[in-house]
């Protein structure tokens, strides 16, 4: 009976470690990500991503934006939404989940223009970030940290 209940325990141990990430989402080192089917307005990606326990993608490094942006250009996106924002603070751009300045950015050249464009998004074809409006429709990725099983 003992030995039946440690193969059990361990078998059911075994599964968890193999699903880091739920399905549909995607592991990449210690997070799981969620691709977009459709474009939204910011403010819908926003939500979307905190509907499903997750935050709308932001960046802290170079690595993981060039896997993103890997695996948004082999869905055919054009331009992703980012979590950066300065919709409360005009030409202040921070971090739509915490209201801090971001650590990294990746701004082309002449942008952020300080217009009426409050919103960021990743251009694919340049792998450089745009202020844009709020009101486009961008494909967008939700991010949380994967399931750990110790
Ligand atoms: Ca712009």
């Amino acid at each position: 009976m003992l030995l039946y209940m440690f193969l059990v325990v361990g078998l059911a141990g075994f599964v968890n470690l193999s699903r880091v990430c739920e399905n549909g989402w995607m592991a990449y080192n210690n997070n799981c990500y969620w691709f977009s089917t459709s474009g939204v307005e910011f403010k819908d990606a926003v939500k979307n991503c905190v509907n499903i326990g997750s935050s709308l993608i932001e960046f802290s490094e170079r690595v993981e934006e060039n896997w993103v942006v890997l695996q948004s250009k082999i869905r055919d996106y054009k331009n992703i939404w980012v979590g950066l924002t300065d919709i409360l603070i005009a030409n202040t751009f921070v971090l739509a989940s915490t209201g801090n300045k971001p650590s990294y950015t990746n701004w082309a050249r002449g942008q952020p223009q300080r217009n009426k464009e409050h919103c960021t998004s990743v251009s694919l074809s340049q792998r450089k970030w745009h202020d844009f409006l709020c009101s486009k429709r961008l494909h967008y990725i939700c991010r949380k940290p994967a399931n750990h099983y110790a």
